[in-house]
């Protein structure tokens, strides 16, 4: 490459789009450093950024929500009447085939950064199981191998990660020996990334020859996923359907028969699960619908007087959350990737690490920008919502202590393998506040759901106050 040519390009380039301070430590800097600035400055879009600059830096408007927001529908956690009875076993039947004939994998999408939780790695590597200290990673790895193993089938599991955690991730995996999986069915791949910016629209420099950047959001995965080749590998596989869900609940029931089995009768492109907030200023996302179309308006955006609108029987309208499981059709992520993939941009200010003029690290605040996976589902043909209870399958951990912490999702843990056993009969001591008297960890191999303790009854040890009971 001729540098001093590419130098001059560059150089013009910024000017047009008054961004040539970019260059500024040129001199300064040796050939691999002016490689590596020309390499990264030529990547970016100039004409898009240009647009995000004027649309979410500088004259940034805060987000505007339509009139007619009305609540969205959904198919509730069981079926309601004879028709939806039927309906139901209808689906799981259908669920249940598409998973063992190899139409279903798994989906997680590990990319973010975990700040909240104050952990050092990839928020998967987080120890989280009451009792043998399983990590995130493990725990889905344990269920996707019993669900493999009880449709005796394999279901690929395809992990987003992003520049901050890449390289950690895969070492966590290849340091467990892929938690017993095999390592050709874990696709790991990153998420692309978009520049921070300064709050008078200038791209910042983390070092003299390095933009700064941060991952560009959930939303990235729709095309981190085709242009890693995720997308062709399950095309290879015949995987026609991804299940979504974030790394940090640890009560995911990834392949769901019901769910899956809703989305296709619907024929729906990206479906999601909800349940019912805890109240109305819970921090999910709320489903809504806004011409005829599934959206979700995160807490933040929904103004406090519509969060708290009741119904006439008490209920809040906007009562159903987003808790970031999907069901996405590999056909939704093509189409999207096919035309001019166009989720919009969500500005959130950040304390941004930069170097100054001078060439001095300083900390100040800055614009990321970021897009959300659920910006799809008003684009997907159709898009079904299954309420889900909480306690069965969310328990996110997001803080070091209390709301979504590892100690409250520790306590659900425990809380929902009581539920499970004293649904098969068996006695689990309880506190007098009713919370269970003992440590109890189910692993997947052990129990996928409910229903198959039954079957095991005759291992499980009467349960004693105080216990620390681990099923496998
Ligand atoms: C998200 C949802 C919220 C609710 C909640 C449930 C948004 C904006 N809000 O809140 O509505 O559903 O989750 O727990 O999504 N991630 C990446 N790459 C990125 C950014 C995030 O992979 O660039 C992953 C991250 O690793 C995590 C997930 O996305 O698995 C969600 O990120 P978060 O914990 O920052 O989301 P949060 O708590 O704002």
């Amino acid at each position: 490459m001729n540098t001093r040519k590419t130098y001059e390009n560059t150089e013009k380039l910024l000017k047009t789009y008054g961004q040539q301070h970019l260059l500024s430590f040129w001199p300064e800097l040796d050939s691999a450093q002016k490689t590596a600035i020309l390499a990264q400055i030529r990547q970016l879009d100039f004409e898009k950024i240009q647009d995000w600059i004027a649309k979410y830096v500088i004259n940034y408007e805060p987000f505007a929500l339509k009139a007619d927001l009305i609540a969205a529908s959904s198919y509730a956690p069981e079926p309601v009447d004879s028709q939806n009875r039927q309906k139901y076993a209808e689906a799981v039947e259908l669920g249940k085939k598409l998973i063992s004939r190899g139409k279903v994998a798994a989906f997680v999408v590990a990319g973010g950064q975990g700040t909240r939780l104050g952990f050092d790695g990839p928020k998967g590597n987080f120890p989280i199981s009451p009792v043998k200290n399983k990590t995130l990673f493990q725990i889905f790895a344990e269920t996707i191998s019993a669900v493999s193993a009880k449709y005796q089938t394999t279901c690929p599991w395809y992990v987003m990660t992003s520049p901050l955690n890449h390289a950690e991730t895969v070492e966590v995996f290849r340091s467990n020996d892929y938690y017993g999986l095999k390592k050709e069915n874990v696709f790991i791949f990153q998420q692309g990334t978009l520049p921070n910016f300064s709050r008078d629209g200038k791209i910042l420099l983390a070092d003299k020859a390095e933009i700064a950047c941060s991952p560009d959001g959930h939303g990235g995965s729709i095309k981190a996923l085709w242009q890693s080749g995720a997308v062709e590998d399950m095309k290879k596989r015949g995987v026609e359907f991804l299940s979504y869900w974030q790394v940090d609940n640890s009560l995911i029931n990834i392949f769901d028969p019901l769910f899956i089995g809703l989305h296709v009768l619907d024929e729906a492109e990206m479906s999601s699960k909800a349940l019912i907030k805890t109240g109305p200023m819970e921090k999910i996302g709320n489903f809504c619908l806004i011409d005829g179309k599934v959206n979700v308006i995160e807490y933040s955006d929904l103004p406090d007087e519509l969060a708290k609108k009741k119904n006439p029987d008490g209920s809040y309208v906007f009562q159903l959350g987003s808790i970031a499981i999907h069901i996405i059709s590999r056909s939704f992520v093509e189409k999207l990737n096919a035309g001019v993939l166009s989720l919009p941009l969500h500005r959130a200010e950040k304390k941004i690490r930069h170097i100054d003029k001078q060439g001095n690290f300083v900390e100040s605040e800055g614009i990321k920008l970021e897009s959300f996976v659920f910006d799809a589902l008003p684009l997907a043909s159709n898009s079904i919502i299954l309420q889900t209870i909480r306690s069965e399958e969310f328990a996110p951990t997001k803080n070091a202590t209390g709301v979504d912490s590892a100690e409250s999702a520790r306590r659900m843990i425990v809380e929902r393998a009581a539920s499970w056993l004293e649904a098969a009969g068996v006695t689990v001591p309880r506190k007098k506040d009713g919370s269970p008297d003992c440590v109890l960890e189910i692993a997947p191999s052990f129990a996928l759901e409910k229903e198959d303790i039954k079957s095991k009854l005759d291992r499980i040890p009467p349960i004693k106050p105080k216990d620390k009971l681990y099923l496998e």
